[in-house]
């Protein structure tokens, strides 16, 4: 009876809710109706210390697990950026986008062993399998990882499970099928649930799935006697009982025996279509319309406790009233409290805008607009408060001083509820660790580079059950550059581990452990193979902390190595694109292996994700090993002057840092006196403006580097001439020195004719001193 009763109140909700959209009270709305009873079976089996990974049609399974109240539901619909009415995403995201708050006030993880957990939703299709993976797979670890067993506070001994959720039509991405294939191989605890209403949006089944059916064709994937694999089970949307003793026994394999469950739930229905953007009834036939009204699982139910002498109609009849009820209250308070904290807001600037008004007729109009307005958003105050600053500027009145305190304070509540948490603002902030320098003895070893690399990531696994370390190739041979080298031996296959070739999944793997507590370095073998994790470090974890509004982070180390070797794929360095997709993680960009040490313990002891690109060409030359190389932090945004000059500045990083100093002995010897700055991390960049000082001493600055011309250089160039406002202090024109356009082409003379030279940058150089001087600097040419 509970159960039917959360049934009915869901799918009231839902239909109330596309009313809402509809009379322009909320932008958008998409809902779980047609899906509320397997739901609700689904819930039955989450426990305590469980996760789900999932998305916008779950609505009723949130309820049921009490981590939604229908209040909050339509909080969400309306974007109520209050984290109290609306925990998920404080207003951020759009309805049907659920999480659960595994963050305190201060940042610090919550015992999420004790609580009922979600992580964030995100709006692109299949884009929740990579994390579930990595979610599903730290309680592989927990239960067979002895060093962990003290950790009670984020694992039940590993009998927590991962759920997951996906609609029919996303099975169709790559991504579902790397992460079930992945999953199949690491055998975790994933019960992973196939929504199945024949459509994704108007396209229907026979366009998605092979034979129309996922559980059909992974039926290979099944297990056997002899073989590991998945338990696959196949059930009704709208069979409630039959539901119910599927999710049991799926459940008791996942979590008993840590085997991957697929439940394939067919034959559900979406009674309002997809969402309010479009109507079904364009698209789907008379007749699967009839069947979905047949088939709707909540009229299913019914019948079925009717015919088995559950409930009687009219007791029945009697809950869809209540529910009715309580769906529409519930709206009604959501709404009540998300006009009240609008208009508090708004009522404090009519009060100042009516003592100008009748000395002001302007003002007085921009008030009674602004009164009139229905349903008023933030944005609309704001907008008559700017107004009427313009309509008084060059007069003289008393309520200017006002007008402006308003703005000041509202622009600073605003910033809080739309730009905050880019990054964390916690006390474990990478912004907020405290630097240690290298410190080096007399008789410090001089190592190849990947030795440096070897002795930090030693040191780190040592101090700290939680870090692992995970990618194609790390473990049995430690990484294709052995910067993992023998530490699988001394930490063990489940700290320092091989995975398949799947970079999307390598990092949804990090991001699912690093929700989890864990401190996961996850490798990317080569810079140019991050395009296949681009979009999840983009979607998922660029963005975690922002989209929750700080109520979730992944504290993830992204490993790679990149910039120059030989090759179209195997020398690219595509910052541009990373710098223009990866807002919300740090990027650091280390010149040589005993920075990037110095880069990974700072990360280790913060809460950013981030994403350290190595230098491939920089394993072999010789670096002296600090005696404090478990400890040792570089602070991230404090570029390093490689070389002090005075004619020119030269901004760089990476590999890059050789190959300018090279140039600038050339050019020293030609008389030119070059400054040259190892930038060191592009995200953050500079935050002390020391390159700045530096152009203000020598008047002429260039940046180098080995992206795309209008790549990272054009990045750098508008953080120094705009942001610093190094444009004041140039006595010449800003340069740009770049690879060309293309990938470099494999071999010495394919690196030298497409990536910068010594001889390209010296004249360079060279043109722009001779700009100033010309009989110093007489015509090369
Ligand atoms: C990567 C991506 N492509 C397209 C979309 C637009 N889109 C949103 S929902 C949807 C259909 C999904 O269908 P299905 O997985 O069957 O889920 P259902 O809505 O039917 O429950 C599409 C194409 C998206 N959100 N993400
Ligand atoms: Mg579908």
């Amino acid at each position: 009876m509970a159960d039917y009763r959360l049934a009915c109140e869901s799918r009231e909700a839902s239909l109330l809710g596309r009313k809402e959209v509809f009379m322009g009270k909320a932008k958008f709305g998409i809902f779980g109706d047609g899906k509320e009873v397997a739901q609700i079976a689904m819930a039955k089996v989450f426990r305590i210390g469980d996760f789900r990974s999932g998305y916008y049609r779950d609505q009723t399974f949130m309820m049921a697990i009490n981590e939604l109240s229908l209040t909050a539901y339509f909080a969400q619909l309306y974007a109520h950026t209050s984290v109290q009415a609306e925990p998920a995403s404080a207003g951020r995201q759009m309805t049907g986008h659920f999480a659960t708050r595994m963050l305190d006030e201060n940042g610090k993880l919550k015992p999420l062993a004790k609580l009922k957990n979600s992580s964030a939703d995100i709006s692109p299709t299949a884009a929740q399998m990579p994390r579930l993976l990595g979610l599903a797979q730290a309680s592989k670890l927990f239960r067979e990882n002895p060093d962990l067993k003290n950790f009670k506070d984020l694992s039940i001994n590993g009998n927590e499970i991962a759920f997951g959720t996906i609609g029919n039509a996303s099975t169709s991405e790559g991504m579902f099928f790397e992460a079930i294939n992945a999953a199949g191989v690491l055998q975790v605890p994933m019960l992973m649930s196939v929504w199945d209403d024949e459509y994704g949006i108007s396209v229907p089944k026979e366009y998605q799935t092979t034979k129309g059916s996922i559980s059909k064709i992974l039926s290979g994937f099944q297990r056997n006697k002899s073989e590991e694999g998945f338990e696959i089970f196949t059930v009704n949307g709208w069979d409630y009982e039959e539901l119910c003793r599927t999710y049991e026994k799926a459940e008791k394999i996942c979590r008993e025996e840590h085997v991957p469950v697929l439940v394939h739930v067919t034959e559900m229905t979406q009674p309002q279509g997809h969402s309010t953007s479009g109507s079904h009834e364009r698209y789907k036939s008379k007749e699967r319309l009839e069947w979905e009204k047949e088939f709707d699982c909540i009229r299913k139910m019914r019948e079925w406790m009717i015919n088995q002498g559950v409930a009687l109609p009219e007791v029945l009849d009697g809950i869809e009233k209540e529910a009715k009820a309580t769906a529409k209250s519930a709206k009604d308070t959501a709404w009540r409290t998300f006009e009240e904290d609008t208009k508090n807001n708004q009522n404090a600037l009519l009060d100042i805008l009516a003592n100008g008004a009748n000395e002001h007729p302007e003002i007085a109009g921009i008030k009674e607009h602004l009164e009139k307005t229905i349903n008023p958003e933030r944005l609309d105050a704001v907008r008559a408060a700017k107004k009427s600053l313009r309509a008084l500027a060059g007069k003289e009145s008393g309520i200017k001083e006002g007008i402006k305190k308003w703005i000041a304070d509202s622009s600073a509540d605003n910033f809080d509820r739309y730009n905050s948490y880019v990054h964390s603002q916690s006390e474990w902030s990478a912004l907020k660790v405290s630097p240690i320098a290298a410190e080096y003895a007399e008789d410090s070893p001089v190592l190849d580079g990947r030795e440096i690399l070897q002795a930090c990531f030693e040191a780190a696994l040592k101090a700290d059950p939680l870090v692992l370390a995970f990618g194609e190739d790390v473990g049995k041979i430690g990484d294709v550059n052995q910067g993992f080298a023998g530490l699988q031996e001394k930490f063990g296959k489940l700290s320092v581990t091989d995975t398949g070739i799947r970079e999307c999944t390598i990092i949804g793997q990090g991001i699912g452990l690093a929700l989890r507590g864990f401190r996961p370095i996850a490798e990317i073998q080569y810079l140019d193979y991050l395009l296949y994790a681009i979009q999840i470090l983009s979607d998922d974890l660029a963005n975690l902390q922002y989209r929750t509004k700080g109520g979730q982070k992944a504290p993830l180390i992204v490993r790679t190595r990149g910039h120059r070797l030989e090759g179209i794929w195997h020398a690219g360095s595509p910052i541009g694109m990373i710098l223009n997709s990866l807002r919300g993680m740090y990027v650091l960009v280390p010149r040589n292996m005993t920075q990037a040490a110095g880069f990974y313990n700072t990360m280790l002891q913060s809460d950013d994700p981030c994403l350290i690109i190595e230098c491939l060409n920089g394993y072999r030359l010789k670096e002296k090993l600090p005696t404090n190389i478990n400890e040792f932090r570089l602070p991230i945004g404090v570029p390093e002057i490689l070389r002090e000059g005075m004619d020119v500045t030269i901004v760089t990083y990476g590999s890059m840092c050789r190959v300018v100093m090279d140039a600038a002995n050339d050019l020293e010897a030609a008389g030119i006196s070059c400054e040259v700055i190892d930038a060191q991390t592009l995200l953050p960049f500079d935050i002390h403006h020391a390159i700045l000082q530096s152009v203000k001493k020598t008047n002429r600055v260039v940046f180098a580097d080995e992206d795309i011309p209008g790549g990272a250089t054009a990045f750098m160039m508008q953080q120094i001439l705009e942001v610093q406002k190094g444009y004041a202090y140039l006595d010449a024109a800003p340069v740009t020195i770049t690879a060309k356009e293309h990938r470099p082409p494999y071999a010495s003379d394919g690196d030298y004719f497409s990536k910068p030279n010594p001889e390209e940058i010296f004249e360079k150089v060279y043109e722009l001193m001779r700009e100033s001087d010309p009989d110093r600097f007489p015509s090369i040419y």
